[in-house]
């Protein structure tokens, strides 16, 4: 039997409001007693995470005095000593406040968003003073209900604004930071601005330092969407700009499930960790989810464990359909090339467009043959099952 075991270089992290949430949802209240972040660091070294990431005010409240914030941070940062734990993502609380309600950098008042620049910042100390390499954001109140409310054009300007207000924010502080930009298509808005990975990547390269720019795609925030998660992360890893990842799982067309990852669509769940490792994907794997609403803390524990094991599951599970020698064959049969192609593929020409005109195409054999892609996804399959 393998070993499960995380190990730090799996950089396995959680957030703060991931093992801390207590089962609140819109129709009861909380099931669990809420831990302290220092308690909830201590819980993630239990069960062998890297990393812990935070929202501001998942660490200090909104209302902390300074003295209660100094014993916060005391209290914390013992608890990352102790344990290990490292802090590689921060980012910042712009939706649950009540000024929040229409929008941090998309609000129409401009006093909503020269607060959320603030408090963007302060939080952007304090993710540093911890540690923090990556800083997400995810704008959950940037959207409308209704259309008649916001100019769209006006909402990407705003947002365009922001972001390069605060990248030039970090290197004046000289921080060595990123940013990492989440999507979502809807909830707790209407309808959110940029709804997904694909429309981040278009307004990042708008950005005055696009470099500093990637994005943090989430499986439930593209499966809500009804999209293809594999070939969203793809897209941005190919572009260079998979800065982070939040794993999870999701039926589609349901509501933000943010359930363990794996817990709903293995299969899609292994190509994900399949590319992501093929690719040497070296940043956090980070589990944006929770426990569900049934569980106490040892269930948070069975869930944290769960999302941690079944990653590794499937990333010997994509060794394995690497090394099988059938798999290998048919995928060899379908990408057969015999080089006669050479003289008209890649780079344009004049010459090469010349000589494609006039080349011949016998439609039916090119088409006539089997492709075998049954063959190769059941046998998929069944490495997943476990019988092969
Ligand atoms: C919130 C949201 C997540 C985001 C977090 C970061 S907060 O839980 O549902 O998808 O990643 O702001
Ligand atoms: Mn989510
Ligand atoms: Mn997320």
């Amino acid at each position: 039997m393998s070993d499960y075991t995380p190990k730090p270089e799996n950089k396995f992290t959680f957030g703060l409001w991931t093992v801390g949430n207590v089962g609140r949802d819109p129709f009861g209240g909380p099931v669990r007693d809420a831990k302290s972040p220092a308690e909830l660091v201590r819980l993630l070294g239990e069960v062998g995470a890297y990393g812990v990431n935070f929202h501001d005010n998942d660490l200090i409240p909104i209302d902390a005095t300074p003295a209660e914030r100094d014993s916060i941070l005391k209290e914390f940062k013992k608890a990352l000593a102790d344990t290990g734990l490292v802090v590689p993502m921060a980012t910042t609380n712009l939706f649950s406040e009540p000024i929040f309600k229409d929008g941090a950098f998309t609000s129409n008042d401009p006093k909503v968003r020269a607060y959320a620049l603030q408090k963007t910042m302060n939080s952007i100390d304090l993710g540093v003073e911890l540690g923090a390499g990556i800083y997400v954001f995810w704008g959950g109140r940037e959207g409308t209900e209704t259309d008649a409310t916001k100019d769209p054009i006006t909402a990407i300007k705003r947002s365009r604004e922001a972001m390069n207000f605060l990248c030039e924010y970090v290197k004046d502080q000289k921080y060595d930071l990123k940013f990492a930009l989440e999507a979502k298509p809807n909830e707790p808005r209407g309808d959110i601005y940029n709804s997904t990975t694909g429309h981040m990547l278009a307004f990042i390269n708008t950005l005055d330092h696009p470099e500093m720019v990637g994005v943090n795609p989430e499986v439930a925030h593209e499966h809500m969407a009804g999209l293809n998660f594999v070939h969203g992360v793809a897209q941005a890893m190919e572009s260079g700009k998979l800065f982070h990842i939040d794993l999870n799982d999701q039926a589609f067309g349901r509501y933000d499930q943010d359930f363990r990852f794996g817990a709903v669509n293995l299969k899609s769940a292994f190509f994900l960790v399949k590319l992501l490792e093929d690719n040497k994907y070296d940043s956090s794997r980070h589990f944006d989810a929770h426990a569900y609403r049934t569980e106490d803390y040892e269930g948070v524990k069975d869930f944290a464990c769960g999302c941690m094991r079944t990653y590794l599951i499937l990333k010997e599970k994509a060794a394995q359909w690497n090394a099988d020698q059938e798999i290998q064959s048919v995928l060899a049969e379908i990408n057969a090339d015999d080089g006669s192609m050479n003289q008209y593929l890649g780079k344009y020409s004049a010459e090469k467009a010349n000589a494609l005109k006039s080349q011949a195409f016998d439609r039916p054999a090119i088409a006539g043959r089997g492709l075998k892609y049954e063959k190769l996804d059941q046998l998929t399959v069944e490495v997943l099952l476990g019988v092969r």
